[in-house]
């Protein structure tokens, strides 16, 4: 037992409550929505509710005042180990990987601008047709996941195709909850980033493709301005995207 957990649980159960009597929600509508709780745990489907539902509020809330770059949510699809690439730094990917060629590049730096050396960065995508590898049919195992660092001067690169944008799954839980809501179930294009360095916070962040749909319509709400990014030529018929990453220090640990 603790003080949080009696107020939180508290707070969200009252705040349910007052819903059901606020709308008059009959029987057979507990009912069905108990169903539902059933259907999105067989389905899995608690971590996707979550992240595309809840997780943006935490993620702005918490980091609301924080220096440096922007965040945004981790979502349901990361896998720890991702293999640590050496030049050219290509994302593994199927020979006949569909999508636009991209080189991404840029600089990892602290919240004043000095250069980062050695910061990790792990990066992860869905295909040209929005799957994820490890969690939907089509992809190999470890496609489109990988990790590179920064030179002595914060500069990272590496090379991947465009992503397609993602929509959650129509036929589970929470598709068919979003489709009684009326609401679309896509996500615009993105490409998913972790940012580490040492004595730093991690950066958990997405970088959205300004030439994808849904960027003013995201199901998990989860764009902001300052992650958008703009792929132009680079010259050799490939596209290129440049983005600089800034760090905030680690969080000092409360006193014990
Ligand atoms: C995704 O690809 C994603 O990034 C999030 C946050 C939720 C569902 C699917
Ligand atoms: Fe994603």
């Amino acid at each position: 037992m603790s003080d949080r957990a009696n107020q939180l649980i508290s707070d969200i159960l009252r705040r349910i409550h007052e819903a059901i009597v606020e709308n008059d929600v009959t029987y057979e509508e507990y009912q069905t929505a108990k169903q539902w709780f059933i259907d999105v745990g067989e389905a899995g489907e608690w971590p996707l509710f979550g992240d595309v539902y809840i997780e943006h509020v935490v993620e702005e809330h918490a980091f609301a005042n924080r220096a440096g770059s922007q965040g945004t949510i981790l979502g349901p699809f990361h896998v720890p180990d991702a293999p640590l690439l050496d030049a050219p730094f290509e994302l593994p990917h199927r020979p006949d990987e569909a999508g636009d060629r991209t080189h991404v590049s840029g600089r990892v730096t602290d919240a004043d601008g000095k250069p980062l050396a050695n910061a990790n960065l792990d990066i992860w995508q869905a295909d040209a047709e929005g799957r994820y590898s490890g969690f939907m049919p089509g992809p190999p195992e470890g496609n489109l996941r990988g990790q590179v660092r920064t030179d002595a001067d914060g500069r990272y690169e590496f090379i991947t195709v465009i992503p397609g944008p993602y929509t959650i799954p129509l036929d589970g839980p929470t598709g068919k909850m979003t489709a009684a809501a009326g609401w679309s179930p896509w996500r615009p294009a993105h490409i998913h980033l972790i940012v580490g360095a040492e004595g730093y916070e991690p950066l958990v962040t997405q970088l959205f493709i300004d030439t994808s749909d849904y960027l003013d319509n995201d199901v998990a709400s989860a764009v902001k301005p300052e992650l958008i990014v703009h792929p132009g030529p680079a010259g050799d018929g490939t596209l290129a995207i440049t983005y600089d990453f800034a760090l905030a220090p680690v969080r000092t640990p409360a006193l014990a």
